[in-house]
Formats: C-alpha cells, structure tokens, sequence
C-alpha cells in the first residue's frame, strides 16, 4: 500500500521525539541511582517487570473456600542482590488469600513450626526476603500457663504475617510468680522491651488465644489506634459493643505515648480494656477498625485461669480513668525484668510486676 510522504515524515518526527524521551528518562534515572536513590529506582523499574510470575493462592472472591496458611509460603523466594538494594514491596502483598481455615492441628511442636518458616530468625524476627517492608510490626503477647495456645497462635501468627509482607518480630511477655494476673501491666512492658530492640512503628497488642481468620486484616497501624479483633466466633462475630477494645488492637508508639500506655492497676480479669478505650477517647483520638469481613478471630475455647479472677475493683477504677490516666500509666511504671531469650519463634521476656498488694490504694 502506498504511504503518502507528510504521514512518513510525521511518524519520524514522532519517533524521534518519543526516543529523545527515553534516553533523558534513562539519564535521569542514572543520576539517581548514582545518588542513592536506588530502593525507588528499582520500585520505578518494578513497575515495568514485575520479576518472575507465580501462581498465588487466593480465596478472597470466595469467603466460602478458606485456604491453608501455609499455602503461599514456597512461593516467597530469596531475591539474589544485596539486601540494602532490595525494591520495596509492592502496596498491596501478592500473597494474600482471604480467609483462612483454622484447625488446631494435634500434636504440633515448636521444631515443626520452624521447619515450617524457614525465613523466621531468632527472636522469631522475619523480613521478607524479597522485598524491603513498608511496615514494621511488633506482636505483644501477654502470657502465663498457656503454652498450647501460644503453639497455635505462633503456628498460624507467623506465616499469616509473613503473608503480609510484613518487617515484624513476636515478643511473649511472661509473668513469673503466681500473683494475680495483670494483662495491661504487662503489654506495657512488652512495649518497653520492644522499644529497645527496634524502632518500631507499630504495635500490636494481642491475646494468646485468638487466631486470625483472614489475612487482609493487615497487622500494620493506622491514623487512629485500631482494634482489630471486631468479629469473634465467641461473640457471633459481632462487636459485643460500640466502644469494645479487647483481645487485639494496635498503636503507633506515637499513639500509645499520647495515651500513656496503659494502665498498670487492673489486677485480675476484666476493665482493662475499657479504661484503654476511655484513655483514646480522652487523648482526643477515635478508634479505627477493619471491616468486619476481615476482623474475624477464632478464640481458642479455655475456662477461667486460676490467678486471673474477675477484678472487682474494675468498675471504680473505669469511673476514675478520667482523673488517673496521666499518672499511671507507662510515666508511672515498674517491673524487674528476669530474662530476655531470643528463642527459634518469638522473644520471651519474662517479668516480676509486682502483686496488686505493692500498689497503693486511694479510695
Ligand atoms: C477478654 C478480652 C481480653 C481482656 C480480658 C479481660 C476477648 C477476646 N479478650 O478475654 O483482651 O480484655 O477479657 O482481662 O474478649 N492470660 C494468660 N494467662 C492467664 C490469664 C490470661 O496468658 O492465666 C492472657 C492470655 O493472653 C489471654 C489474655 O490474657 O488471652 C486474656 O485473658 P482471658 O483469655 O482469660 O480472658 P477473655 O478471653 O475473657
Ligand atoms: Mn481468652
């Protein structure tokens, strides 16, 4: 077919144009990573090849199919470059399947579930391999005589937030000695403790027996502090009520200076996590949560624990947040630390705090 000769002309003024283009292109990114900015150089480059393609397990279209945690897992592999010139991970992880089926598997072992996560490094401390983070998460777990939920937890926790993309590490805060329990006492140790090993930028604060049921509830914060656990099998997976804080939530340390941590004086089950709630609201700041489609747990079925009995004193110490929150708090706290191992799965810290008889009472 003939071409008329003004159409040729313009196709070659075009293409010259379009080439000019891309040798500045080319020489503009040069520059920068030349000058250090190589993590967004190859984010840029990331955006036209998007390294080899996998196949990723995803029930998200059908809440029906719940996947298995570990699905995804071989899929994540070692990038072969130096690990400061890693791209950053992508917005939104590929790995993400949706909800996950929950069955407590019988007989499970700590060595099986490092076998199972072979990127967890001491501390139980993970980065992807692949990819820098964009997030940083540390998991606060308060514990004492529950070593089989912490089996479970730790079996599903891992490879859910590996899932996610996510820089994190699972800290245990154990309490020694048989006083009564103190859950809020000891998550505040356990911020004081993480604090000191990483910068963190978020905190999660999360009961020993709650598994998450679906892994696009990220484990990273928001601009209020979150409460994740809005949807439990326990409560109809419903929020029990509107200003409802237990079992997981999370802050930025930011967020949870501003409320001055938590309280210390909540001896006993129950209150604690209202007089968390009431600080927020008092600190001026609302509470974020995550659809109700993703804030789903399965709470591991358990009685009472003996040295955890309800707290009387719970409904006059939630009348007096108002007064108290600014002196107690994390200004106002107080522990010996016993040890801190860096074991295969989590960091154990395990902490005197004390017994309720050593604070003294204003009535
Ligand atoms: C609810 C809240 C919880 C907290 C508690 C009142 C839910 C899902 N969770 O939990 O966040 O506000 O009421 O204090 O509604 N623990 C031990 N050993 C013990 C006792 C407690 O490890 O002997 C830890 C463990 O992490 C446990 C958590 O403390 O998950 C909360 O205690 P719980 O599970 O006995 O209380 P529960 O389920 O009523
Ligand atoms: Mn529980």
């Amino acid at each position: 077919m003939d071409v008329p000769a003004f159409s040729t002309s313009m196709a070659i003024a075009k293409g010259r144009y379009l080439l000019l283009f891309l040798c500045v292109q080319l020489v503009v990114m040069a520059f920068l990573y030349r000058e250090g900015y190589r993590k967004r150089v190859s984010y840029f480059l990331g955006i036209f090849y998007k390294g080899p393609q996998v196949a990723v397990t995803t029930n998200a279209q059908n809440t029906s199919l719940r996947g298995d945690v570990y699905a995804n897992l071989s899929l994540i592999v070692k990038l072969a470059v130096p690990a400061d010139s890693l791209p950053y991970c992508p917005k939104r992880s590929p790995f993400i399947g949706g909800p996950i089926r929950v069955a407590l598997p019988e007989g499970l072992t700590l060595a099986d579930i490092s076998r199972k996560n072979p990127y967890v490094s001491r501390g139980g401390r993970y980065q992807p391999p692949d990819c820098e983070s964009n997030h940083k998460t540390a998991v606060i777990i308060p514990h004492r005589n529950r070593e089989q939920h912490l089996k479970y937890l730790l079996y599903y926790l891992h490879p859910f937030l590996q899932r996610q993309q996510l820089n994190y590490g699972i800290y245990i805060i154990h309490q020694a000695g048989n006083n009564t329990f103190n859950r809020a006492k000891l998550l505040n140790v356990g911020f004081k403790e993480a604090m000191k090993d990483e910068d963190w930028g978020c905190m999660f604060f999360h009961d020993v027996d709650l598994i998450p049921e679906d892994d696009r509830n990220l484990y990273s914060c928001e601009k209020y502090p979150k409460h994740a656990s809005i949807a439990m099998d326990k409560f109809g997976y419903k929020l029990p009520y509107k200003s409802y804080f237990g079992g997981v939530s999370a802050l930025t340390p930011n967020q949870y200076m501003k409320i001055n941590g938590f309280p210390n004086n909540y001896w006993g089950w129950g209150g604690e996590d209202d007089d968390i709630a009431v600080r927020v609201s008092l600190s001026g700041m609302l509470i974020s949560r995550p659809p109700v489609k993703f804030g789903r747990y399965r709470m591991i079925k358990h009685g009472h624990d003996e040295g955890n009995e309800q707290n009387p004193r719970r409904f006059n110490l939630l009348a007096k947040t108002r007064r108290t929150w600014k002196q107690d708090g994390m200004n106002s706290l107080q522990y010996t630390l016993i040890s801190k191992e860096f074991l295969l799965l989590y960091t154990n810290i395990t902490v005197d705090i004390g017994s309720d008889k050593s604070v003294k009472r204003h009535t």
